[in-house]
């Protein structure tokens, strides 16, 4: 008789199964959590980019009915340390951030005081009527004055304001540049600008006397990670706190840090024993959440005459704000530049320099693509610029430089084990793609119409999973390992539990599945319990496109054991080995045998209450938790984007976009394209609009999504994605994160797109946003010079 087909999961295009509730509006978000007595905290905050804290007068703001309290930096700074965060490197100075400041603001948008009263509204009024007397100071708005000897400082206990510099080299770098065919150098300054999450930041803290315990949900990605910051910052014994991430509507790095606000609604929480709501508001996360990007690099490059790629020297100088977030530190931005300084490319002579600098702005950490973003702009800018001065085609460069396929397992220069890929593969699939010997024909009939179209592209490789190998290798000395529990019930149905904690990737569709092939179970039969830390199952959260790499890896580890036991058990009933038995669709088969011999609801009940049906040194518990660290993994792909621009008005627009992606085994082919697709929405907000404008006074001039412009669908084109399919030789069931891709390739596609429309006009760009004033300015340079070596 012919074996039902067993239904694998992995690869599956199952719908997100968290979706129904999310359109229904059945979210549990931070604003959607009220218990009883719940107070709302608002936050007066510094006009000022760097000032004198004189005199803080709160009378007014406390006569006000409803309101509770008002505190002052002076008011909170003895219940708690300040957040500290250092990286275990030695060089790096110590960045003190206070809750609260009591002596002197240090960027716009700092908090200076905080109301608590019954209402948000009341709250918020009362802010209005604080008066504090500021005594304004000099300000340092720009890195690289920031870095000079004499600069005033941002923060007074530290010798300057340069946190960390390093350099690192690795081959001859001096002997390629000079026996270079060609050299090349470009600045390009890689803007300030930030994730923007649908739900903006927020906290509710309740402590509880009777238990002596507090409990913070937060919209985080590291639920366990921050309790333990929090702990050590409050010092607030961490079993007594447990940290929840509910529904989380958005992060992408910016929830990546503790941040002052929510230890002070802890402080406030435990001194008011009730519960203390903070919910941010669009304004606010646009000044004090974590800014991104900014840094300016200049990287020189030096080529044979076949194109061949002999060295790379790269220098970051990052300006990371005023503090360095918790806990990622400023340094994650400029380090993973140099990361990623030679990309998919076999370069083994690199000098790699970066200087992580303080100015008075808003702190900068991790958004998504954190690094990759810059260096790949500049680097693969000058990749097509060298392909141009070379007369080489530019998906051909690119293919004669890349990491080969005999090459893997291949370390590169800067450390990083990429275990396999098919970056070669991926740039010919690209070009059949795009159909890119029509597309120049199509381009230049264009042109003689006075329409101007380019093509730009953009390979790409990720280090992703990031373990604890992958993060020393490089640089960052910390500890990433994760936990799951794989638990059955009485039932046989399954619940996972991870330290995970979803802000929209889907986790909850694909770690069903990923368990589900394991343990043969209905996804509908499993339940995944994710990001709180009351259940045990420790782990550093969601970042780096870690979760399906580590998570996946640890339940597959965890449902292996439990599946061993389920085995055991029905073979024991059935009196047969238990190599002949198999579990799928919620029941167990002999093998080759199309009829069910047992329910798992069956097993499942006699593991627990019937010890005659199970061995006698069998425990009785059919769960198991297991952790997993994983090795080093790095996925990859290659972009293309049409774009044209109007001459006229300066206005971009990305009528065409491709993807080709290999995150190694895809889980789900569905929820990998929505990953593509949301990143490169991002990456063309990158490029195209979104700027933090500050002026010389530290002042933020785009607080508004008025001023600071994210796109919207009229500026997402139809995105093409293909996948394919190497599976990593070093993770579990060979699967690689994906998260960040889009946003590592799609603002260097981009401008490398607009670049090639434009080459008539030879521009170069040295700076983000493509917008109409950026476009214009280099327009009509370009005509100029072509006037001028007319004449
Ligand atoms: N996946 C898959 N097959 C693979 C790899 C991944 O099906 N081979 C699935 C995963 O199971 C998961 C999703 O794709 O459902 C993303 O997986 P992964 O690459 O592991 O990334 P993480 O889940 O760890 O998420 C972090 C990543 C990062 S770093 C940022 S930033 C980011 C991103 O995910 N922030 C996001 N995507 C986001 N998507 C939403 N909606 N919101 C964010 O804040």
């Amino acid at each position: 008789m012919d074996k039902k087909p067993f239904q694998r999961f992995i690869g599956a295009k199952v719908n997100r199964l968290e979706d129904d509730k999310f359109i229904r509006g059945n979210g549990r978000y931070i604003a959607d959590i009220t218990l009883p007595g719940t107070l709302h905290a608002a936050f007066l905050r510094s006009p000022h980019a760097h000032a004198l804290i004189k005199k803080i007068n709160t009378d007014k703001a406390k006569k006000i009915p409803g309101v509770i309290g008002v505190w002052t930096g002076d008011d909170i700074k003895d219940k708690s340390d300040p957040l500290i965060w250092k990286m275990p490197i030695e060089e790096m100075q110590l960045s003190v951030q206070p809750l609260i400041p009591y002596d002197k603001v240090k960027f716009v948008g700092e908090a200076v005081a905080v109301v608590v009263a019954t209402n948000r509204y009341i709250a918020e009024d009362a802010v209005e009527e604080i008066e504090v007397e500021y005594e304004p100071l000099p300000v340092i708005s720009d890195a690289y004055k920031s870095m000079e000897p004499d600069s005033i400082k941002v923060q007074d206990q530290l010798e300057n304001n340069i946190i960390l510099t390093n350099k690192a080299v690795k081959g001859d770098v001096d002997t390629s540049f000079k026996e270079a065919a060609l050299v090349m150098t470009k600045k390009f300054r890689q803007n300030r600008y930030m994730a923007s999450p649908m739900e903006t930041r927020g906290c509710l803290a309740s402590y509880s006397i009777s238990e002596d315990f507090l409990t913070i949900w937060s919209s985080t990605q590291a639920p366990y990670w921050f309790r333990s910051l929090l702990s050590n910052t409050l010092k607030f014994p961490e079993h007594k706190i447990r940290m929840v991430a509910p529904d989380v509507g958005g992060g992408f790095g910016q929830k990546l840090t503790l941040y002052p606000e929510e230890v002070v609604s802890c402080i406030l929480s435990i001194e008011l024993q009730q519960p203390v709501k903070w919910i941010e508001d669009r304004r606010e996360n646009l000044l004090a959440a974590n800014h991104a990007k900014e840094q300016d690099i200049e990287l020189s490059m030096a080529f044979n005459e076949t194109g061949r790629i002999l060295a790379m020297k790269g220098r970051m100088v990052g300006d990371s704000g005023a503090y360095t977030a918790t806990p990622f530190t400023m340094l994650s931005e400029v380090m993973n530049s140099g990361v990623v300084l030679t990309g998919t490319y076999d370069v083994q002579n690199i000098e790699s320099e970066f200087f992580a600098v303080l100015t008075n702005k808003s702190p900068v950490n991790c958004y998504r693509g954190i690094g990759w973003t810059a260096m790949y702009n500049v680097r693969e800018s000058m990749m097509e610029e060298a392909a141009r001065k070379l007369g080489i085609d530019p998906i051909e460069i690119r293919k004669l430089n890349m990491v080969q396929p005999h090459q893997f397992p291949y370390l590169s220069a800067t450390n990083v084990l990429f275990d396999s890929g098919s970056y070669v593969e991926s740039m010919n699939r690209l070009r059949e793609l795009v159909n890119y010997d029509e597309f120049r024909k199509y381009q230049s009939e264009l042109r003689q119409q006075g329409k101007f179209i380019g093509i730009g592209f953009c390979p790409y490789n990720e280090p992703s999973g990031v373990g604890t190998e992958m993060a020393r290798s490089v640089g960052f000395p910390i500890s990433t390992h994760d936990s799951a529990i794989v638990s059955m019930d009485p039932s046989g149905k399954v619940t996972v539990t991870v330290g995970a904690a979803s802000q929209g990737q889907g986790h909850e569709t694909t770690l069903a599945q990923v368990t589900a092939d394991q343990l043969g179970v209905p996804l509908k039969d499993i339940r995944i319990v994710a990001g709180d830390s009351a259940t045990g199952a420790y782990g550093m959260g969601t970042f780096a496109s870690r979760t399906a790499v580590v998570y996946g890896g640890a339940i597959i580890k965890a449902a292996k054991v439990v599946r061993e036991k389920v085995l055991t058990i029905a073979a024991f009933i059935l009196k047969v080995h238990q190599e002949e038995l198999d579990i799928y669709n919620g029941s167990i088969y002999l093998k080759e045998v199309d009829e069910p011999k047992l329910s798992l609801a069956e097993v499942a009940f006699s593991a627990y209450f019937i010890p005659e049906h199970r061995p006698k040194d069998m425990d009785s518990l059919l769960e198991s938790k297991q952790t997993y660290d994983p090795p080093s993994t790095v996925s990859n792909g290659a972009h293309a984007a049409i774009v044209e621009v109007d001459i006229k008005t300066g206005m971009v627009k990305v009528t065409d976009y491709f993807a080709i992606e290999d995150c190694g085994t895809v889980i789900n082919p569905i929820i990998v394209e929505g990953q593509l697709a949301g990143a490169i929405a991002q990456g063309i907000g990158g490029s195209l609009l979104e700027h933090l404008v500050y002026d010389e006074q530290g002042q933020l001039l785009t607080a508004s999504f008025m001023d600071y412009l994210i796109p919207t669908a009229t500026d997402v084109p139809n995105i093409v994605i293909e996948h394919m399919e190497t599976p990593s030789p070093t993770t579990i069931n060979g699967i690689k994160g994906v998260g960040e891709s889009g946003m590592i390739s799609a603002p260097s596609t981009i401008l490398n797109a607009v670049q090639d429309a434009l080459s008539p006009f030879d521009v170069c760009f040295k700076q983000f946003p493509l917008n109409p004033e950026n476009v214009l300015e280099h327009i009509s340079k370009g005509k100029r010079k072509k006037e001028e070596v007319a004449q």
